[in-house]
């Protein structure tokens, strides 16, 4: 054995030859905070590790000494897939799914471009690399596990821009065609670098080609470009942006002539609803991501409200949160109780109780709500417009400062100075449903609204059966299908289970 990989009990003060003093995490600064290594000592050794995350922390990139949650890269060395896997059930991370698993080389060419670079398929360290079959990807989102690992990000973000734009003009087919071929090549465990590689996909029309080709070979695309300069679609960027704001009021607003919100705003004579004037006045703060740590501290103010009323409630944090997003553009809740849906009063009653607390508090900045209109329905429905029955509320919540847990980032030093704004507005969705009906309010409500899209499509077109946010109905026995869990409700439609972060697609 080597002398430097004995462990000892004495620490190492010997300089290594040829390396660079050690140093510390906080003395480099991080310039790309968007991806957090982690390098396995496995078949390594801890010199060639300690040199190796040095170097990258001087470069500018986040090196983990431990293997951490917010680990979204692993990198290994002289190791297979399977070893890596092996080694991460070992260390109790049993979901791999959340990172990307690559080998040195990849490491390396992020070093020699002093930046990082996209893995393509050559880095990746496959797991069931020879199982990937393009032709058994399924046309169904429901029937992919699609990670928030995107390695196709370039192709997506492009994709994305074409859909608003498509929504912006209501030109429903070719949005529904992009949206698609996004969440297909979301789902990839590799990035498209060659057209070959779009072989056996779904969703791969001849105008999502098109769009892909000029990528692959431009490194851009020339439509996306176009769109992001056109005004219609300028203008209705920055008009959705607003809370409150939809297509409809967009197309007016742009039809009065209107192109920015400073024009709309001089307009003193434009009625706006009391949402639009909440969205005006919170306007930065919704603007702004919310961030893993805020949406965690709303869930206690939300958790410590309901709880007031009903103890035993079930207050579980849906969208993007619940599928592993670190950020959002709001918090979504959906509150039941094992009491729930036999009183009726009661159902009603708590979110009513949440508001007047929250009120009395003063922590309630606007809210919008909503009461149950399950009487008026019957069988599942697919009206677009009436997203489900449930009785819910649309908030903006203040935040004050001193509630986040900030103690991983830096934004605590402004508190000490006077005269600073020590809350956020924060969008929040509150939605309240029977008990019997909970799996299925809880699987519509966590998304993605592509997965959801897909489910509902799944369950129409390959086994006759409805699917809303309340129940799920077999056309063929005539009955509804009841189910505790989500687990249930997929086993009713064959299909595999999916956890809630592999249904970002
Ligand atoms: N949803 C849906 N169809 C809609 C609206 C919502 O299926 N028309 C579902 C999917 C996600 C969930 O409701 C919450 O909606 P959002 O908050 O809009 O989505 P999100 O995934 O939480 O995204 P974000 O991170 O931006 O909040
Ligand atoms: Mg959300």
């Amino acid at each position: 054995m080597d002398k430097i990989r004995t462990p000892s009990l004495f620490p190492q003060r010997k300089k290594q030859k040829g390396m660079h003093p050690p140093i510390s995490l906080s003395s480099c600064e991080v310039k790309f905070s968007e991806l957090v290594i982690f390098i396995m000592e496995r078949k390594m050794g801890v010199t060639r590790r300690t040199f190796l995350m040095e170097l990258a922390r001087r470069k500018g990139f986040r090196v983990e000494n431990e293997l951490s949650d917010s680990v979204t890269h692993i990198v290994a060395e002289n190791n297979s897939g399977a070893e890596v896997l092996e080694w991460l059930r070992g260390h109790k991370m049993r979901d791999s799914s959340r990172f990307e698993l690559l080998d040195i080389s990849w490491f390396t060419a992020c070093m020699e471009a002093g930046k990082p670079v996209n893995s393509e398929k050559k880095h990746r360290l496959m797991v069931k690399a020879s199982s990937f079959v393009a032709g058994t990807v399924s046309q169904y989102a429901c029937q992919r596990r699609t990670t928030l690992n995107n390695c196709n990000k370039k192709f997506t973000d492009a994709f994305e821009i074409l859909v608003e734009n498509y929504e912006f003009r209501e030109n429903e087919v070719p949005c529904l065609a992009f949206m698609r071929a996004a969440s297909v090549l979301k789902f990839l465990p590799f990035t498209i670098v060659r057209m070959e590689d779009l072989e056996g996909l779904p969703c791969m029309g001849g105008e999502i080609r098109n769009v892909i080709e000029e990528i692959i070979e431009e490194g851009e695309s020339s439509r996306a470009k176009d769109v992001l300069t056109d005004e219609r679609y300028q203008s209705f960027k920055l008009f959705i942006s607003v809370f409150g704001v939809g297509l409809k009021t967009s197309e007016k607003w742009y039809r009065m002539g209107f192109r920015t919100l400073e024009e709309v705003k001089a307009d003193k004579t434009l009625k706006l609803s009391r949402m639009q004037k909440a969205g005006f006045l919170y306007y930065e703060d919704l603007l702004s991501h919310v961030s893993k740590a805020e949406a965690d501290a709303v869930s206690l103010i939300v958790k410590d409200a309901v709880w007031t009323f009903l103890p035993d409630a079930l207050v579980t944090i849906t969208g993007g949160f619940r599928r592993g997003k670190k950020i959002g553009h709001d918090v979504d809740f959906l509150i039941s109780s094992p009491g729930l849906g036999q009183e009726e009063e009661e159902e009603e009653e708590v979110l009513h109780k949440v508001i007047d607390l929250w009120k009395k508090q003063g922590l309630l900045l606007y809210y919008d709500l909503i009461e149950s209109t399950f009487e008026q329905a019957k069988l599942p429905s697919r009206k677009v417009d009436a997203f489900d029955h449930f009785q819910k509320c649309f908030a903006i919540l203040k935040l004050h400062q001193q509630r986040v847990d900030t103690s991983s980032c830096d934004a605590s030093k402004e508190s000490d100075k006077a005269e600073v704004k020590d809350w956020k507005a924060i969008r929040v969705d509150l939605v309240v449903s029977p008990f019997e009906q909970y799996a299925y309010a809880l699987l519509g409500w966590t998304g993605s609204r592509q997965f959801e899209r897909d489910l509902r499509r799944y369950a129409t077109h390959e086994r006759k059966m409805m699917l809303d946010n309340h129940a799920l109905y077999d056309k063929t026995k005539r009955i509804f299908l009841k189910a505790k869990s989500e687990e249930e409700i997929f086993a009713h439609l064959g299909l595999d289970y999916l956890e809630p972060w592999e249904r970002n697609a």
